[in-house]
């Protein structure tokens, strides 16, 4: 089936694996990325492959921002720090959950994900949600590698996303 896009371009629907995103252009957008330290060469290789796809979909780098922060437990934090200037199209808030043998996991993926759907709702700023949360390390690295490296989803979705809040002003 095809579905009707922002500003009319049309997109292919996947059935098996989410949406084709179709051509983005996201020349006009300014994007803001947030991303946290723990489990770094996971995050590393999220951050990279979200870059280089957003770069591929027009973003100009000149029109990125970047804050580092020490867990996903400070992403909304930064998130929020980011809403303030109104600089920004979209965010991108990236960061890895690995469970341990504690609650603490379940803990903070509430907390991260409530926080960050707050700050999109309540600035009108769309919060993309790059927080992989993973039982096992195996699980991390194969969604942060190669095709499946869900940096790339979360670029497109940024750019999509920015679009269609630029197209409500
Ligand atoms: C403390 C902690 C633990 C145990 N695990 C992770 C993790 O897997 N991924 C992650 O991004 N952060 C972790 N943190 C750090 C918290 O997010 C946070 O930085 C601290 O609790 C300080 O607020």
């Amino acid at each position: 089936p095809k579905v009707r896009g922002v500003r009319g371009i049309t997109c292919k629907k996947d059935a098996s694996k989410g949406v084709d995103f179709g051509v983005l252009d996201g020349s006009a957008l300014r994007v803001g990325i947030v991303y946290a330290r723990w489990n770094d060469t996971i995050v590393r290789n999220l951050l990279k492959a979200c870059k280089e796809t957003l770069v591929a979909c027009k973003v100009d780098p000149n029109n990125t921002v970047e804050f580092e922060v020490p867990g996903s437990f400070e992403l909304p934090m930064a998130a929020r720090y980011m809403t303030f200037s109104q600089r920004v199209d979209c965010i991108i808030a990236i960061g890895c959950l690995i469970k341990g043998e504690t609650s603490h996991y379940e803990m903070i993926a509430q907390a991260v994900t409530n926080g960050l759907m707050e700050i999109g709702i309540s600035s009108n700023i769309p919060v993309i949600y790059g927080v992989l949360t993973c039982l096992t390390e195996e699980q991390a690295v194969a969604r942060s590698t190669g095709d499946d490296n869900h940096g790339i989803a979360w670029a497109k979705t940024a750019v999509e996303m920015g679009n269609l809040k630029l197209s409500q002003f």
